[in-house]
């Protein structure tokens, strides 16, 4: 099986070429040439990631995957949601970081969840897989794994974050990882 993952976020193809393994084969978008800033202006997960395939699949021809992922904090009304890349104006994570972290302030409710949303597009056919995970946003950065939020998201049943953890531990339990396996029982079985 052979897929391009349309995706600039050089971890998010590290943890899914680590989670589906050696049977399948990814494609970045370097591999095919394909240079272009993908639009993404929808305001859901599930928008993003089909204008992303989409995009793709349409100008390039090749069958192909997106993954829009984001952090929910409860008290913050979801927020940053589909704007966790961009959540204080531009792609810089430290500055992300520090706003979330003001904005929830000692709010007593630290409730949050990652999603992640894949649309798969195969001879021209849509196919949605999803995967969240519960936790909570601790106090501030703990560790320098993973990437994005990580230093912030301690999942529930662990008092490390994920940024403490091995990539290993991480895809184990993460929001990628249950979409990701959903695509691959999906792929295997058609
Ligand atoms: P592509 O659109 O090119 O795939 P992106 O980084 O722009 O890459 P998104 O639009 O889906 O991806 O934004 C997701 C953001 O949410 C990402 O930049 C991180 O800040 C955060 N995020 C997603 N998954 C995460 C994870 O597993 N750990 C930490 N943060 C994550």
């Amino acid at each position: 099986i052979q897929l391009v993952f349309a995706t600039n976020n050089a971890h998010k193809l590290e943890e899914v070429q680590a989670i589906v393994g050696q049977g399948f084969r990814i494609l970045t978008l370097a591999d095919i040439g394909c240079t272009d800033d993908i639009p993404e202006t929808g305001d859901t997960f599930e928008a993003n990631a089909s204008q992303k395939s989409t995009y793709l699949y349409t100008k390039y021809g090749y069958d192909c995957f997106a993954d829009d992922s984001g952090l929910e904090v409860e008290a913050l009304g979801n927020e940053p949601g589909v704007y966790s890349a961009r959540y204080a104006g531009t792609r810089d994570m430290e500055k992300n970081i520090d706003l979330l972290l003001q904005r929830l302030g000692d709010h007593q409710n630290r409730k949050a969840r990652f999603r992640t949303v894949i649309s798969l597009q195969i001879a021209g056919n849509e196919y949605f897989f999803e995967g969240a995970v519960e936790g909570k946003i601790g106090h501030s950065r703990q560790g320098i794994g993973g990437f994005g939020y990580d230093p912030l998201f301690i999942p529930n049943g662990y008092d490390r974050t994920f940024a403490q953890m091995t990539a290993d531990e991480k895809n184990a339990i993460s929001h990628r990882s249950v979409a990701v396996a959903k695509l691959a029982e999906f792929l295997k079985a058609n």
